[in-house]
């Protein structure tokens, strides 16, 4: 078991220059805590941006040795990539387009290109310290293609990402030309983490829509990799902020600003600047609030702390002015000599004055007009010892999804935000009491220590599912195994499955027909053994495909059989379709309704097609045809079955294995071989003697004895078994 390494744009410490030296201040941030049990272990390290710049040689090596100390390892950025690649591509296209400020990114190349830049420089800086089997955990937005990059040097590392911002809707994502890239780049990692379950689900569409990857419940299936896709809620270092509630010094501070205030009702308001925490709105809702309410003027205030951040970014230069002319002008209206309405702090505070008031307001309005998460409205919670407070949260915040005992608000809605802060205001101790408790109850079961635990538990069960697929693949030595049963057998057959197996999907199905190569590849080995193509395609067109070779052809799942390139069909089950008129007559309803799909009729089943239809619609018409088939399938003694883009409904005593079984009937061979890429051939498999082989290509879960990759590597071991 390899080191860990963390990754994210900055280090949790911060370098500053001072008089001509330098220092460190070490970052008290959730992430830097929840993580410091890992990367202050063993070998491990944090790899990231210092946050200052460095363009002295001497200095910069004085600073690694510094960082080496604690655990860390820099990436030094000069001025142009902070402006191109953070300011630029991170903070002025992915930050507005992951928080559907759509109207606000920033489409610029050069940032595109210092963004794939300063990914690659962090690739690099992670090879110089990573070992082949190291785990790498990156972090967040800002290194959206280190993942990819990662996995094309180190392909068996353990690679995980968590992003920390929202994942929007496909819709945005289809916005960015740089999409594609984006999530390929993402898709390096065998562990991806989102907050929320609709965080999750918008990549896992995005990843299908725009890469054509689908998923089964979180799990990716890409070339030669199980990705999983989860949500995993971060939480906080709650006993951190109860244990400074309680404290004696954040007490002290805590009565010293009730003293100034005088007897109030404080709200507290405490962000980053950012057009995403939906600042101006909320004085706006305040504003209302008292306009509304003014027999609370001289009762209630409230604290706004904004936190300095990317002040060079022009937004945000803009946002800043905009909150400041608000709350000038509300102050001026309502303020009286001894009442200002809000208290506004355009600076950060120490962590015990932060948890002040934290401690002391009586309410929070935490409310963004999107947040991936939001840790304030956490941290407020766990700061009510007390159990007095009431937290007022936008709907639109990640946090609002495990903490449904808080007052819910949508944050555009200005009323109901006004009339929130009077429920808050109003609302009985009792219960406050009820609401605060059972939120903290949340809060302190999912805390970022049990967040960093549940997320690299699921790091290594992935792993460990990926590694028993592989333990399956077809490699050389069972490529040998093969081929020394196969030279010594007397009497071998071959049951070889058509699409997927010796072909690759075409877009239109009449596109597969056989090449030279694998004719040829046929023809060779019908020479030494039985080879028995058995396929789920009609026979007319089977039997044009193969027409002059030496093979049998059991098509249509087994209905028909033709023996040893002969002319004739021979029916090789009952065909009873007496069902077919009701159940096609369904079909034909859905078909009229979804533009694109079609209807294949085959001998012993009916087969619904969409493949062509929109992708979406197409899923949602054939869960209702699928429920809909289920219940006039029991009626017939039907079996429906969903395929790749397909759903059929046939009799269940037709199929592969059955086939096979009665094809092997009255037959000693010496030598058997299956191989097939879908759920129609695991029947085939199942059907096998234990002496068989059966090998499913693709990494799904099989009852096959192994896996392949693909169809190219199936003729490879074709190939080499002649
Ligand atoms: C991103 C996502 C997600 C604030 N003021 C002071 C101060 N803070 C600390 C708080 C809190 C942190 O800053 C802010 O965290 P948030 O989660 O609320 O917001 P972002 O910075 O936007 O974080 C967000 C988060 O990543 C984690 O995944 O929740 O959705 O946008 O911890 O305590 N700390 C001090 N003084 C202050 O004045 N010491």
């Amino acid at each position: 078991m390899g080191k860990t390494i963390i990754v994210s744009n900055r280090l949790p410490v911060s370098l500053r220059h001072k008089n001509g030296k330098f220092e460190f201040k070490p970052s008290a941030g959730g992430l830097a805590t929840g993580l410091g049990s890992i990367y202050k272990e063993g070998e491990n390290i944090w790899i990231g941006w210092p946050g200052n710049d460095v363009e002295d040689p001497e200095q910069r090596a004085e600073i690694i040795i510094e960082l080496h100390e604690l655990k860390m390892a820099p990436v030094f950025l000069t001025r142009e990539d902070i402006e191109q690649f953070y300011e630029g591509f991170s903070n002025e296209t992915l930050w507005p387009a992951f928080h559907y400020f759509t109207q606000n990114i920033n489409y610029d190349e050069h940032h595109w290109e210092a963004y794939v830049r300063v990914n690659k420089m962090f690739c690099d800086a992670i090879l110089k310290k990573a070992d082949p089997d190291d785990t790498i955990w990156v972090h967040d937005y800002q290194l959206l293609l280190l993942p990819q990059m990662l996995r094309e040097k180190l392909p068996n590392a353990t690679i995980a990402f968590f992003q920390h911002i929202p994942f929007p809707s496909y819709e945005v994502v289809r916005m960015l030309p740089w999409r594609h890239e984006i999530l390929a780049g993402m898709c390096g990692a065998d562990l991806i983490g989102f907050h929320t379950y609709d965080d999750m689900r918008h990549f896992l569409s995005a990843v299908g829509r725009i890469m054509g990857l689908s998923n089964e419940s979180g799990y990716i299936q890409a070339e030669n990799r199980l990705i999983n896709v989860d949500s995993f809620p971060m939480g906080i270092d709650y006993d951190k902020f109860a244990k400074s509630a309680k404290s004696k010094k954040t007490q002290t501070i805590a009565k010293k600003f009730l003293e100034l205030l005088g007897d109030q009702k404080l709200l507290l308001s405490i962000d980053r600047l950012d057009y995403s925490k939906g600042i101006p709105k909320r004085i706006k809702a305040f504003d209302r609030f008292l306009e509304e309410n003014p027999e609370y003027h001289g009762k209630v205030s409230m604290i706004m702390v904004v936190v300095p951040s990317r002040d060079k970014v022009r937004s945000y230069q803009r946002l800043k002015e905009d909150i400041d002319t608000l709350v000038g002008r509300i102050n001026s209206d309502y303020s009286t000599l001894n009442w200002v309405p809000i208290h506004y702090f355009y600076r950060s505070f120490p962590f015990e004055e932060l948890s002040a008031f934290y401690a002391m307001s009586d309410i929070a309005l935490v409310t963004p007009l999107r947040d991936g998460m939001n840790l304030v409205c956490k941290e407020f919670v766990a700061s009510k010892v007390n159990k007095k407070g009431v937290l007022i949260l936008s709907e639109m915040a990640g946090a609002s999804k495990e903490l449904q005992d808080a007052i819910l608000v949508n944050p555009n809605n200005n009323k109901g935000v006004a009339d929130a802060i009077k429920q808050a205001i109003t609302m009985p101790e009792k219960e406050q009491q009820a609401r605060i408790v059972s939120m903290q109850e949340t809060i302190q079961r999912y805390d970022v220590f049990q967040w960093v635990k549940v997320f690299m538990d699921r790091l290594q069960y992935v792993k460990q599912k990926q590694l028993d697929l592989q333990s399956k693949e077809v490699d050389a030595d069972v490529i040998s195994e093969l081929h020394e049963n196969f030279k010594k057998a007397k009497k071998p057959i071959l049951f070889l499955d058509y699409d997927g197996t010796l072909v690759g999907f075409k877009g239109k199905p009449e596109e597969a027909s056989p090449d030279e190569e694998l004719k040829s590849l046929v023809s060779k080995l019908t020479k030494k053994s039985q080879v028995v193509i058995i396929s789920g395609r009609d026979k007319e067109t089977l039997g044009k495909w193969f027409k002059g070779q030496k093979v049998d052809i059991i098509a249509e799942h087994g209905v028909w059989l033709k023996i040893n390139g002969g002319k004739d069909w021979e029916l090789y089950a009952d065909i009873d379709d007496h069902w077919k008129p009701d159940i096609k007559s369904v079909m034909e309803y859905y078909v009229q309704r979804t533009p694109g799909a079609h209807i294949e009729e085959k001998h012993h089943s009916l087969v619904w097609h969409y493949r062509k239809v929109e992708s979406g619609l197409g899923d949602l018409r054939m869960r209702e045809l699928f429920s809909h088939l289920k219940y006039m399938a029991r009626g017939h003694n039907l079996q429906v079955l969903e395929g790749n883009k397909v759903l059929e409904i046939k009799r269940p005593d037709i199929n592969k294995g059955r086939a096979a079984s009665a094809f092997m009937k009255g037959n000693e061979y010496d030598f058997i071989l299956a191989i097939g890429d879908d759920w129609t051939d695991e029947d085939t498999f199942q059907a096998m003697p234990e002496n068989a082989f059966s090998i499913r290509v693709g990494y799904s879960y099989t009852k096959a004895n192994y896996n392949i990759k693909s169809p190219k590597e199936v003729r490879y071991l074709l190939n080499k078994l002649t």
